[in-house]
């Protein structure tokens, strides 16, 4: 049973001016699409294939014989992720029991804004940064390539994509605009709080 593509929560439009139409188009159709279809073809017949995406990247993480199915179903899976952490006029702040846990892990609001500004910006080359719940403390982490908090037994809350892809249409190399609009425009808090609430 092929594991298919989901589809974008929202419109091609509908995360502009700060992510456009054409990043949306090249970032799902092309980049998500690729690592859906290879992800197929490399579990088709193996034992792997009835497995749900999470359970293939629990099950093979750290086996350097199957690297490229591990990088294909990672990326299928963070893209996914990506997604739904991002929502037309998203951004600001976040309420209740989230905004609660991050003032008393981070020390303020601030302070995880200040960390995951770090995180995003200093992640050299393509990855990710995460905001995860470890154990019982909220943590903000980077990831590279198609690596993700999963394997680590962490619980992740919401994701930035800073693989070039993401931003270089709309940014060129200015990582940390996009990173300020998507802080800013973008979060969806919503999604990390129910996240936070299921952990
Ligand atoms: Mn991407």
């Amino acid at each position: 049973m092929a594991y298919q593509l989901p589809a974008l929560p929202y419109s091609y439009t509908a995360l502009e001016p700060f992510i456009s139409k054409s990043t949306l188009e090249f970032h799902h159709d092309k980049h998500h699409a690729t690592y859906v279809t290879k992800f197929n073809e490399a579990v088709q017949g193996t034992d792997l294939d009835s497995k749900s995406l999470e359970e293939v990247i629990k099950a093979i993480a750290g086996d350097s014989s199957k690297t490229g199915i591990f990088n294909n179903a990672a990326q299928a899976w963070n893209h996914t992720f990506y997604w739904n952490s991002l929502k037309p006029s998203g951004g600001g702040t976040p309420s209740g029991a989230l905004a609660d846990k991050i003032a008393a892990d981070f020390g303020s609001f601030d302070k995880f804004l200040e960390a995951f500004k770090t995180a995003s910006t200093t992640q050299f080359g393509s990855g990710w940064a995460w905001l995860v719940l470890d154990g019982s403390t909220l943590k903000v982490t980077k990831t590279s390539n198609a690596d993700n908090p999963l394997t680590s037994n962490q619980v992740p809350l919401l994701t930035l994509d800073v693989w070039e892809h993401a931003y270089y249409l709309d940014y060129q190399n200015k990582r940390p605009d996009y990173i300020e609009a998507f802080l800013k425009n973008l979060l969806n808090w919503d999604f990390a709080a129910q996240n936070f609430a299921a952990a």
